[in-house]
């Protein structure tokens, strides 16, 4: 399936050295023809862009296909996932439903003072980091339809809750993610966005660590996808290359394939140490610079 409209993470080509910016967010134009644009129903929402989720506006259609779904996905974690989302999934007991996102809420408040927050889809990025810069998360209310079963370009609530959500309740990743949210707002006004939103997707969405000498998930792109979390850990077509913030802003990317890079961390606390830095000195170097050409190589290193 080739998607028609790209603007996940402000960048809408597969090769971002083209730079245009991103597709103008217009959400009126989605509400005068709710079938051109964005998928979800942005007429209900606030101010902030978030909804009320409707526990019951899901369809017994819906539940059975989120439970395939999360059973689906369960089943491959195990030896694959980073330990900190086993620990977070096994809580959450995702086989019971479609989470209701206030129940979810008491207890990611007291693990690391996060919230989730309902939206009707992708959000336009400085609604997007400034919810992660106050400790919210978007999550997506609406599920795929049976067609996406395998595979889906926006994210979903499959998508944003089961990829996302339990990496929300390990402390040093918390932290990071608001961090990145201010960072990634400062970035905006600089004209940098599409280096932060690279580390965004080579960290947040398809990140790999190592733990224990082995190579495992933590990114929710990866996560989410049967297809991908296979393919990246176990597949040596993909580089896999250590984690450097400033080889990963000159990465470009791919949104609607599996990846040809994926960037292994050695612990959560490198990824918030090495992000934490104000990046606007690099901007301006980074802006006379080429993309990383993967057809040459990273330094790569072979799958462990
Ligand atoms: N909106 N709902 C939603 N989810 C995202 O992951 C998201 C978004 N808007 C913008 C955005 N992501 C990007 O700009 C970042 O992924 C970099
Ligand atoms: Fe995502």
């Amino acid at each position: 399936m080739r998607p028609t409209t790209h603007f996940y993470c402000g960048l809408s080509m597969q090769n971002s050295r083209m730079l245009t910016p991103p597709a103008a967010f217009d959400i009126s134009a989605k509400t005068r023809n709710p079938n051109a644009g964005l998928r979800g129903n942005y007429a209900d929402m606030t101010t902030d862009f978030t909804v009320t989720q409707q526990m019951t506006d899901y369809t017994a259609d819906e539940q059975a296909r989120w439970l395939r779904l999360v059973t689906r996905q369960l089943a491959l974690i195990p030896t694959r996932a980073c330990s900190e989302f086993i620990d977070a999934v096994a809580k959450l007991d995702m086989q019971r439903g479609i989470p209701d996102f206030a129940a979810v809420n008491v207890a990611l408040k007291a693990a690391t003072d996060w919230q989730l927050v309902a939206v009707p889809g992708l959000l336009p990025d400085d609604v997007f980091f400034t919810h992660l810069a106050n400790r919210r998360f978007p999550v997506t209310v609406w599920l795929r339809s049976e067609a996406e079963f395998d595979y889906i370009v926006e994210p979903d609530i499959f998508h944003d809750f089961f990829g996302h959500v339990p990496m929300l309740f390990t402390p040093v990743y918390a932290d990071h993610l608001q961090a990145y949210g201010h960072g990634a707002l400062k970035a905006k006004r600089l004209g940098g966005l599409d280096w932060l939103a690279r580390l965004y997707w080579y960290t947040i969405e398809f990140g790999l660590i190592r733990e224990n000498g082995e190579v495992k998930a933590y990114g929710a792109g990866v996560l989410s996808s049967p297809k991908e979390l296979i393919y990246a850990l176990e597949s040596n077509a993909p580089k896999r290359a250590p984690f450097d913030v400033m080889t990963i802003m000159r990465t470009p990317f791919l949104i609607d394939d599996v990846q040809n890079a994926y960037f292994i961390l050695e612990s959560f606390e490198q990824l918030h140490h090495d992000t934490a830095p104000d990046f606007t000195p690099h901007y301006a170097a980074l802006r006379d610079d080429f993309l990383v050409d993967l057809s040459a190589g990273l330094g790569a290193e072979a799958a462990t």
